[in-house]
């Protein structure tokens, strides 16, 4: 998978030369490069922003830098992600269909949003535009969100993850929050490890973990409980 980041921040993502996605860069499963949004602009104080039509406090994006940056990477056939707080909401299911695209270009927008012609524009030159949120709070600017999103894509690229039974396991991939979990040593600190999970009985260590999952979802997340066992209107 090829993957393009354009910011004004290029060391915010020097972080993906860690961990998993640096591993994944290592072996050859992601082909990742980091591009300044600056080098784009031709004014002496390489400005990337201005003051709203319509007024209003902050600043946006200008399109011209985009425009170009856009325009030099070719990003007909890919999918242009712009992170920004009004988006679609990403989710598990947004970074399955991610794994599958072959290019992806990120758009790290900061101040109040990047002019709305840009990604008008990139649609209009054959790019899917996909805007995400990762989450319904405010950050500075997109750089953040694409560490996550990036994380949670390559980790799910075929061939990247040693043990594949682990991604089906996991929390939010049966739209379940993950069960507790638990290792050696059977007692610590007076806290033993429920006595189920010692048994051996493989039937009832999955019948336990499927309660405690419902259990976890029903307490912290009842919004995915209704989502995913509550029967449909037209069932009842
Ligand atoms: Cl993707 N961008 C920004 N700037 N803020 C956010 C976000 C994204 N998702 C939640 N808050």
């Amino acid at each position: 998978m090829r993957v393009d980041v354009v910011t004004i921040f290029p060391e915010y993502l020097r972080a993906l030369d860690l961990s998993l996605p640096g591993k994944a860069q290592r072996s050859g499963l992601l082909d990742l490069r980091v591009h300044d949004l600056r080098d784009h602009t031709h004014d002496r104080h390489r400005t990337v922003d201005d003051t709203p039509y319509g007024g209003g406090a902050g600043m946006v994006m200008k399109p011209e830098p985009w425009g170009e940056a856009l325009d030099a990477l070719d990003v007909t056939g890919a999918t242009l992600v712009v992170p920004t707080p009004s988006g679609e909401v990403f989710r598990q299911a947004t970074a399955r269909e991610l794994s599958t695209r072959e290019r992806l270009v990120f758009a790290c927008g900061r101040y109040e949003g990047i002019d709305a012609r840009v990604v008008e524009h990139a649609a209009a030159a054959g790019a899917e535009v996909r805007e995400v949120s990762i989450g319904d709070y405010v950050l500075n600017g997109g750089e953040v969100a694409v560490l996550a999103i990036v994380e949670a894509v390559v980790r799910l690229l075929p061939g990247f993850m040693g043990n594949p039974e682990s991604l089906v396991e996991e929390s939010h991939e049966d739209g379940l929050l993950e069960y507790p979990v638990y290792t050696k040593p059977a007692s610590w600190r007076g806290r033993d490890v429920p006595p189920v999970l010692l048994s051996g009985d493989h039937g009832a260590v999955a019948r336990w973990r499927r309660e405690e999952s419902l259990r976890r979802t029903a307490e912290r997340r009842p919004d995915l409980l209704a989502e995913t066992v509550a029967p449909r209107e037209s069932d009842a």
